[in-house]
């Protein structure tokens, strides 16, 4: 019998689309889920007429494929993917390559990797971004391994990406955990980044008085802008034009306002509070989310707890403009937060990570994918040592033109009593970056005063450091 080129196992929303992509682009396929019963329902309904070839067991699945083997895992991440590669382990040859292509945490991919090698076999963690379409017609990837496993991969993987302007949304990005680290972050930024929108529909609504309809105007029109034209201001349109038949109402106002979250944000917090890295606005979106789900305290607590009362006076479109600017500035600095951490993770995980590559391959297939990542992908490429995305010129310009539009929305979300947390966390960090000076000489002189923490002066070379008996003012 002929042996497949290319093995798949797990059979959810982004195996099955993935195995059908590979198949599409002239590879012949083996896959297996644990539930068989989800093989035959995959293999009735999508691949009729296609060179994809079911298999009941592993063995059975593993016999299947041509060697060396290249196997896609694409089950639930955590305990799955161990389950999955130990009972594969002890089947496989040498030079067999198990692809880890879920949202594995990269600490274990870098476990995985080390596990795997010692057996002689490949490993690649590799996150995929681009949901059930993109998984299907194309996708970004972001594999991390060895540079020789990327390699052996490429003809496949530069095929199933997504195809941009300047090339297929797949580059090597690293040893070890890279690829899961990148994915990691760009999941961080989508949080940032659907939280920004969330906060600008809700300024819309709630002080521009705008209805559905001229929502889904708005976001629209934003999405043919130089600055804000991306997928997910895109589909934000389009779900303003989905009525409910029921309610006859626009189906998101009838959506319980309680966000899930399966951990990618949460991780990317974490990380970046392990590398001493500030970043706000993904912190803000994170925790938007955990007060969400707050519903029935915010139920009761919304009848105890008054706040301001007044209307938004000025002129609705004068607000709209000033709403998009706002966006665009926060959005400047949630991604400037994102690189920012990568660029760390990069330093002290040895990822040696290219920053203007993962924007690229970024601007296409992933759920971020957006115009404005062309912009960074030039930033990092005519300074890759650039240390602040506020700092490349295009980003700054944007800003200083923009800066008062956002103050300016800030304030009347304050005056009006609306939480806009991720647009204020950006502005914070705005201007604590372009701060020459912190009042955390205060912050120092406390620790030295209660803990004999020591401090540094300003009139005197970093790294000398002062300890002061407070309580004995001198004469
Ligand atoms: P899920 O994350 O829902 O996982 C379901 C798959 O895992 C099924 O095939 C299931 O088999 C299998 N599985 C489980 Br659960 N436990 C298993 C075990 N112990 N042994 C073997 N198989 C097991 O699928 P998904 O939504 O397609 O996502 C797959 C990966 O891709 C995840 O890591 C996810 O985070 C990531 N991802 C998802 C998206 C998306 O839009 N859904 C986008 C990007 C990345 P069964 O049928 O026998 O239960």
């Amino acid at each position: 019998m002929t042996k497949q080129n290319f093995g798949l196992i797990g059979l959810a929303v982004m195996g099955e689309n993935l195995a059908l992509n590979v198949e599409s682009r002239g590879f012949s396929v083996a896959v297996y889920n644990r539930t068989a019963a989800k093989t035959d329902e995959f293999m009735a309904k999508r691949a009729p007429g296609k060179n994809i070839v079911a298999t009941k067991t592993l063995a059975e699945f593993v016999e299947a494929l041509e060697r060396p083997r290249r196997i896609l895992v694409m089950v639930q991440a955590g305990k799955a993917v161990d389950a999955v590669i130990d009972q594969l382990k002890p089947m496989l040859d040498p030079d067999d390559m198990i692809i880890d292509g879920g949202n594995s945490l990269y600490d274990d991919t870098e476990r995985r990797t080390k596990d795997l090698e010692a057996a002689g076999l490949g490993f690649v963690g590799m996150g995929i971004s681009g949901g059930e379409e993109g998984a299907l017609n194309g996708a970004s990837m972001m594999p991390g391994g060895t540079l020789a496993a990327y390699k052996e991969l490429e003809p496949i993987l530069t095929k199933i990406a997504a195809q941009v302007d300047d090339g297929p949304c797949v580059t090597f990005i690293g040893p070890g955990g890279a690829g899961h680290y990148v994915k990691m972050v760009h999941n961080g930024i989508e949080y940032g980044d659907m939280q920004l929108i969330a906060e600008a529909y809700d300024l819309l609504k709630n002080v521009g008085g705008l209805d559905g309809k001229q929502l889904q105007e708005v976001f629209a029109e934003w999405n043919t802008t130089d600055e804000l034209n991306s997928f997910l201001i895109e589909i934000t349109a389009n779900i303003f034009k989905y009525i409910d038949p029921e309610t006859k109402e626009p189906l998101v106002e009838v959506i319980m306002d309680a966000a899930g979250q399966k951990g990618t944000g949460r991780w990317t917090v974490m990380s970046a509070l392990e590398l001493g890295v500030s970043i706000p606005t993904i912190i803000a979106a994170v925790n938007a989310r955990i007060m969400s789900s707050y519903k029935a305290e915010r139920v009761r607590a919304s009848q105890e707890l008054t706040g301001p009362s007044g209307k938004y006076e000025g002129d609705t479109q004068e607000f709209v403009n000033k709403v998009r600017d706002a966006l665009y500035c926060s959005k400047i600095c949630s991604y400037a937060q994102g690189m920012a951490l990568l660029s760390a993770a990069s330093k002290s995980y040895n990822y040696d990570l290219d920053l203007s590559e993962i924007s690229r391959i970024w601007k296409g297939g992933c759920i971020i994918r957006a115009g404005f990542l062309d912009k960074i992908k030039t930033a990092f490429k005519d300074d890759p040592a650039l240390p602040n995305l506020l700092l490349a010129p295009e980003f700054k310009q944007s800003i200083l033109d923009r800066q008062s539009a956002w103050r300016e929305v800030l304030a009347t979300a304050s005056t009006l009593g609306i939480a806009v947390p991720a647009f204020s966390a950006s502005l914070d960090y705005f201007d604590s970056y372009r701060r020459e000076r912190l009042p955390q000489n205060l912050t120092q002189a406390q620790r030295d005063y209660f803990g004999a923490h020591t401090y540094e002066r300003t009139d005197k070379p970093r790294g000398e450091f002062f300890h002061t008996e407070w309580t004995q003012i001198p004469e």
